[in-house]
């Protein structure tokens, strides 16, 4: 498998974590594409010039993190990153698209800051850093407990986290969930956050 890929994207994090959880990492080969400064490098593979997108061994193209990160998940019965079935999978699949929506507020917030402050808009990033606080209050109220084996909403929410703490470390949106930064520190110990830290 190919993994177009680019070393800071939160989303291309996701899936490389959910690859190592799934003991699949070995089969995935890194291939450097950042779509900013160069967006040719990933629209032969996806249309949206967006990172990260999969090609698979029998050559089918998946992108959005979500598709391949249950594309992952189908490659081996164990662990079960997402359930197959009932309350439990559309909790996770659920807690996945906060985790995600945040960081696309995120991601919004450091675009904005980087246009010329002239035209930089303080209404979107009010209104982003906003839903970014109602997210992880969201996530703050239905985490699971410390310690449990990640599923993909935990993944998700950890890299939501580790990226708000890695591009907007002017406003500690933890501060007052202290229960969740205690939660996410020992996830971020596990091996598959240690190898992906964003550089
Ligand atoms: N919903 C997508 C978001 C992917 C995304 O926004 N990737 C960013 C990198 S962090 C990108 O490639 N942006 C390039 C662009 O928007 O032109 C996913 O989950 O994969």
């Amino acid at each position: 498998m190919k993994l177009y890929h680019s070393p800071t994207s939160p989303y291309v994090r996701k899936v490389r974590i959910t690859a190592i959880e799934k003991g699949v990492a070995e089969r995935v080969e890194l291939v450097v594409a950042n779509p900013w400064p160069d967006p040719a490098a990933v629209v032969g593979v996806n249309p949206l010039g967006k990172v990260p997108a999969l090609v698979a061994d029998d050559g089918l193209v998946l992108y959005d993190s979500p598709v391949i990160c249950e594309y992952l998940d189908s490659l081996a019965p164990i662990p079960r990153l997402i359930p197959q079935a009932g309350a439990a999978r559309w909790q996770v699949l659920r807690t996945q698209a906060l985790a995600d929506g945040i960081l696309d507020a995120a991601v919004a917030i450091v675009l904005e800051r980087r246009r010329p402050e002239a035209e930089r808009s303080t209404l979107s990033q009010k209104r982003a850093t906003e839903a970014i606080r109602r997210g992880v209050a969201a996530l703050a109220a239905s985490t699971d407990a410390a310690g449990d084996a990640p599923d993909l909403g935990a993944i998700a929410t950890g890299v939501a986290l580790g990226y708000l703490e890695f591009r907007l470390p002017d406003v500690d949106f933890l501060a007052a969930h202290l229960a969740l930064r205690a939660w996410w520190s020992a996830l971020s110990a596990r091996p598959s956050f240690a190898a992906t830290v964003p550089a």
